[in-house]
């Protein structure tokens, strides 16, 4: 096996902190190429949730005994490490969600209600996950509003003279995504915010593969809002960050009722407790946000610069690789790009490559990875997708490619 990356990465001994890259699948090494669905674990954030149940244990915001005061400085602290790891200027505006597609929910229903209504227009992209399309067309349905849509290039690349076209006065926010799930395309969002600023027109990002391969600087972006998930970021599920600038936090009602999100309570009037908890109602997700402060903890050790230099490099090589394969076609193929290579085999359904590919230990995903507007974009039914995290070595996309070669013989 590699002992180092091309640039020195020290990828076996990262590994070692993963226990269940160690599995054998189907009697061979796993080799887990599906981050983008969801990450492996480190060591440290499963220990970080067992020792908040096994000895701290308690509800959050309301005891005055010791464990409850523990438990709230431990979420309270992990609040500020993930702040701090976005730059968010101020850890009030960051909000604990389930995952970024209740960030974005949260968004549609809160900002939606106060600021969107008949006639207004929402631009999104082509390539967005379903989380960042169904809930603006139940808002638009509820309202009357209309979605419009930046076209894409058949490599894979937003066309920005067509978004410079579709802001205008009706424009009352752009949510795009940061990096694609399927494409890997990073996105300028920097330039659409810039753009959409000039007109007045918020921007929210979806920053769900982002943030396991770019450093992201919330202030850098200007961006006023931003969404991710934490088990996409080696932290646990059900747990997630909507980052919102106060003006607009401020500005917005509350997305769910219920406890701790409240200031005082009478029948006749409540008043609302303050950012951030005026957007947390009811017992939060307390083992999965300690949880994913150490994950973020644990990404900074790594380094997350480092960490982005070595998938470039498997990217890099994953790309060279699978495109020398007769018969296998890539599908994105923009300049900037991380975190994956969707591909198709001729001939051959996605789903059957997956499947083949799993009985070499081969874990890919295979569809249309909730992004079906996208498939109906390049006339796609479904591609494969081997998608990387740091943890992953250049000797695993080896291991992908010789399965591949065994997928096409089977076919053949
Ligand atoms: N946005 C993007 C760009 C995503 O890739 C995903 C999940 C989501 C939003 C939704 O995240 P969730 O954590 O709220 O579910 N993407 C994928 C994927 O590519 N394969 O499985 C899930």
């Amino acid at each position: 096996m590699t002992q180092m990356s091309k640039n020195g990465f020290p990828v076996e001994r990262i590994r070692e902190d993963f226990p269940i890259l160690k599995q054998l699948i189907h009697g061979r090494p796993l080799v887990y190429l599906d981050s983008a669905a969801t990450s492996q674990k480190p060591q440290s954030v499963i220990d970080a949730v067992v020792r908040y149940y096994r000895e701290e244990n308690a509800n959050i915001h309301r005891g005055i005994h010791y464990l409850s005061e523990r438990a709230t400085a431990d979420y309270e602290a992990a609040r500020r490490h993930i702040a701090r790891f976005i730059n968010a200027p101020d850890p009030r505006e960051t909000i604990f969600v389930r995952g970024t597609t209740e960030a974005i929910n949260l968004v549609a229903h809160s900002y939606g209600r106060r600021f969107i209504h008949a006639d207004d227009e929402i631009v999104i992209s082509a390539m967005e996950h379903h989380s960042n399309i169904v809930p603006w067309q139940l808002l638009c349905e509820q309202t009357g509003a209309k979605l419009r849509v930046i076209p894409i290039t058949d490599d894979g690349e937003l066309i920005v003279d067509a978004y410079a076209k579709l802001l205008n006065s009706r424009t009352r926010l752009v949510s795009v995504v940061h990096v694609s799930n399927v494409l890997g395309t990073i996105n300028p969002v920097k330039r659409l915010v810039e753009m959409a600023h000039s007109m007045h027109i918020p921007v929210l990002l979806d920053g769900a593969q982002a943030v396991p391969h770019v450093p992201v600087d919330v202030q850098d972006l200007d961006c006023d809002f931003y969404a991710f998930s934490g088990h996409k970021l080696f932290g646990p599920t059900g747990i997630g960050l909507l980052y919102g600038k106060t003006a607009w936090l401020d500005q917005m009602p509350p997305f769910q009722g219920g406890g701790d999100m409240i200031s005082t309570v009478s029948f006749e009037r409540t008043t609302y407790n303050s950012l951030p908890y005026k957007f947390e109602a009811g017992t939060p997700n307390i083992a999965g946000t300690i949880g994913l402060g150490a994950a973020v903890d644990y990404f900074q050790g790594v380094g997350v610069e480092a960490a982005a230099r070595h998938e470039h490099d498997l990217l890099d090589y994953a790309t060279e690789v699978l495109a020398a394969i007769p018969g296998v076609r890539l599908l994105g193929n923009a300049p900037e790009k991380t975190g994956c290579v969707s591909f198709l085999v001729d001939g051959v359904h996605a789903h059957d490559v997956g499947t083949i590919l799993d009985q070499h230990g081969v874990a890919i995903r295979a569809g249309h990875h909730c992004a079906m507007p996208l498939m109906e974009r390049y006339g796609l039914a479904a591609t494969a997708r081997a998608s990387f995290a740091f943890y992953n070595t250049l000797d695993e996309i080896n291991v992908l490619a010789e399965a591949i070669d065994e997928v096409k013989e089977v076919f053949s």
